[in-house]
């Protein structure tokens, strides 16, 4: 068995490598991007864990439902509301249906199980808690949500900080402890180190379990060179004070991290990373298709003994 922390559009390809390949896949969601919009409750990490594994993914976006319709957005325009997050109609029933049953008193935890259950998804995906964490970006023009300030600034202005308003009292998610524990091994997905790994990591409990069974950690590295794969974690990093390449990530990770695969390109950080006391992997870790998900998978299930 093993378990993935996972979060967003970066970690949704080696989610979907590794459930291709191992029977027993737990998927340990981010819920720091989740944002209520017209009175309901979006959970983007949990959502593109659940329609990656069913096959319902617009992969081009990295989130949503493949060919969904926007007649809900378009007619909310035109009673005079905002439209800058798109949410799909088959999307929005997911939002409607999660809202409604935690207004019913159902944890985020059992309805993600629900969910799964109703899309066929095999994996085990649920939430790191289900107290609310919400990532907040600080810019020259003020603090604002992540969401409002990724899709509806479009990421635009420098980013002075990153807080994790709650991630400080949040209870971690049993389940996933209990999955952290029992796995044979516990990847940390190559999602954005600040705002998909790391409001899970500022929950002292699950920092805390971590820590404790490091050795059998692997982080993937999001970065190659100075650059993120995809999407703003250089940029976040920066903000942080955090040096934008697989050194500085390891140094991010060292005391819940024995193991980091990173790109070849990146073999000359190796040495240094060593010295933090983690075992360095190298070998391709873009995931243009398929295949590339497949092998990175194969490469982290098969090469790396923890
Ligand atoms: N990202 C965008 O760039 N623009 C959007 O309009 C947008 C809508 C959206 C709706 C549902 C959903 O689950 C995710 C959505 N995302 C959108 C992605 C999201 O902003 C982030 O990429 C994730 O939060 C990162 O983990």
């Amino acid at each position: 068995m093993i378990t993935i922390l996972a979060g967003g559009t970066g970690s949704i390809k080696l989610v979907r490598g590794l459930v291709s390949q191992e029977s027993k896949v737990n998927v340990v969601s981010n819920v720091g991007d989740n944002y209520w919009l017209y009175g309901l409750y979006v959970c983007p990490d949990i959502d593109t864990a659940i329609y990656g594994l069913a096959d319902m993914l617009d992969q081009d976006r990295g989130w949503g439902v493949r060919k969904d319709t926007y007649n809900f957005l378009r007619q909310m325009e035109i009673f005079g509301e905002e439209t800058w997050f798109q949410i799909g109609d088959r999307d929005t029933a997911t939002h409607l249906i999660r809202t409604n049953m935690l207004k019913n008193g159902k944890n985020l935890g059992d309805i993600t199980k629900w969910m799964c259950e109703k899309f066929a998804v095999g994996a085990n995906i649920m939430p790191v808690s289900d107290n609310s964490i919400e990532t907040r970006i600080t810019t020259d023009k003020g603090e604002m949500h992540l969401q409002e300030y990724w899709v509806k600034h479009r990421g635009r202005d420098p980013v002075e900080g990153i807080q994790y308003i709650g991630a400080e009292k949040a209870r971690p998610n049993p389940e996933a402890i209990n999955a952290m524990h029992d796995s044979d091994m516990v990847i940390l997905a190559p999602g954005n180190p600040l705002t998909s790994i790391g409001p899970m990591l500022q929950i002292k409990g699950v920092r805390k379990e971590l820590a404790k069974i490091k050795k059998k950690v692997v982080a993937v590295s999001p970065l190659i060179g100075e650059n993120a794969i995809s999407g703003p974690a250089a940029k976040y990093m920066q903000a942080a004070g955090i040096e934008s390449n697989a050194f500085g990530l390891a140094k991010m990770y060292a005391d819940v991290c024995s193991n980091i695969v990173i790109d070849t390109k990146d073999k000359m950080l190796g040495k240094k990373i060593q010295g933090l006391d983690i075992n360095v992997y190298e070998t391709k870790i873009t995931m243009k298709n398929k295949v590339a998900e497949d092998a990175l998978a194969n490469f982290i299930l098969k090469q790396i003994h923890v």
